[in-house]
């Protein structure tokens, strides 16, 4: 069976708990990371070399970094709802998905590390602008993309996992260009996938630095 580790207020986390309520696929849940602790323990330790979460076993595999995860649960399950059976739809995905680990997922969560994971007193509002740019153009092409479109590739693919699990954190770090369409509307529409609002819409109140 398959088994995920890691703590459920993890983004990274929640894209893999969203794409296996996508699959609808019987698997075992062990929380670690974050305030519940347990990466440094061997059994852990053994099978990552980041020590982050997430992590995917299935048998005698260990998954780590949580985009590769998403593309392997996409080709391990072509018939789902987020499988990929085509080359050329699969490079499309790639462009996204890399496209977010490189611009957009690193602007949304600086962004959300300076304002809500660093306590007041030691933020910068120098990087908090550094950040909030990178996410005006970071985000400006996702919303081009998504332009006379449902989701990113037109179709729901695990390019809207990956970008669209940050969209529930830009919407609090970033109000003013979360509410601006198309990006609203994407919004909208990701919350209609059950394991969204299962997952992704949830409190990560635990995370906030304590001033
Ligand atoms: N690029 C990695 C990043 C993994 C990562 O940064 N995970 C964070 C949580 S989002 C982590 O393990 N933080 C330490 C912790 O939770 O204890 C991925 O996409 O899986």
């Amino acid at each position: 069976m398959l088994k995920l580790w890691g703590r459920k207020t993890s983004s990274n986390v929640q894209k893999i708990l969203w794409a296996l309520e996508e699959l609808g696929q019987p698997y075992e849940h062990e929380i670690v990371g974050g305030i519940y602790g347990g990466k440094d323990k061997k059994e852990y330790a053994s099978k990552t070399p980041t020590k982050l979460v997430p992590v995917l076993e299935d048998g005698d595999i260990a998954l780590w970094e949580s985009h590769s995860i998403l593309r392997y649960l996409a080709k391990k399950f072509p018939e789902s709802s987020i499988g990929i059976k085509d080359m050329r739809k699969e490079a499309e995905i790639n462009c996204w998905i890399d496209f977010s680990s490189s611009a957009f997922q690193p602007a949304v969560i600086g962004l959300f590390w300076e304002l809500v994971r660093t306590p007041s007193k030691q933020r910068s509002k120098e990087n908090e602008e550094k950040q909030y740019k990178a996410l005006i153009s970071a985000s400006m092409i996702v919303s081009k993309q998504l332009e006379n479109r449902d989701f990113l590739l037109g179709n729901f693919t695990i390019a809207d996992i990956a970008l669209g699990t940050l969209m529930y954190r830009m919407r609090d770090v970033a109000p003013d260009l979360a509410a601006t369409e198309p990006l609203k509307s994407w919004y909208d529409k990701l919350q209609t996938r059950p394991g969204y609002t299962k997952f992704v819409t949830t409190s990560y109140e635990e995370l906030r630095a304590k001033d």
